[in-house]
């Protein structure tokens, strides 16, 4: 199976870039967790992308804060899905993030996430390595069904609160 990076553009990204990291363990995927910066470190984060595809990775996941330039830059230099993490760690509480990651020019695509949406992050990287791979699909439609029956019990007993 192919592994997926977790690059983050500071140390301080981590509690936030941890939810991502338990995603892909908690469905077996391999990873590596990187911290490359688009602005302090761009020739490292650079050559990561570069040479991601040929060694072994499926997809890229980048988490950043402020001017968030880091899932753009990795994007610009591989063919790999990359996954962008807006952080919020600025005083615009990740506004800024938000859009130096989501607003991409056409031709360079960056699925981005929620502010802090690290776990979906994770997840989505599991949805897109199961595309060829039935024993990972599998277990995303399980943790589904699991989810799905946790909300119903919620429901009940908030419904039963009520009547
Ligand atoms: C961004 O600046 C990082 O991704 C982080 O969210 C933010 C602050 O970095 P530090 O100053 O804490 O290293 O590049």
């Amino acid at each position: 199976m192919k592994k997926v990076a977790v690059i983050m553009g500071s140390d301080s990204d981590l509690p936030v870039v941890t939810k991502a990291i338990d995603a892909l363990r908690k469905y077996g995927v391999g990873y590596e967790v990187h911290v490359y910066s688009a602005h302090r470190t761009p020739a490292e984060a650079g050559a990561f992308a570069e040479n991601a595809a040929e060694n072994g990775f499926g997809v890229i996941i980048a988490a950043a804060g402020k001017a968030a330039h880091l899932a753009g830059a990795l994007a610009a230099r591989t063919v790999l899905p990359v996954i962008g993490i807006p952080i919020k760690s600025s005083a615009l509480d990740g506004l800024d993030a938000l859009l130096s990651t989501v607003q991409m020019p056409s031709g360079m695509p960056v699925a981005t996430v929620a502010i802090d949406g690290a776990e979906n992050a994770g997840i989505l990287a599991v949805q897109i390595l199961a595309v060829s791979d039935d024993a990972l699909r599998a277990r995303l439609e399980s943790a589904r069904k699991e989810n799905t029956a946790k909300i119903l019990a919620k429901d009940a007993e908030i419904s039963a609160k009520f009547q």
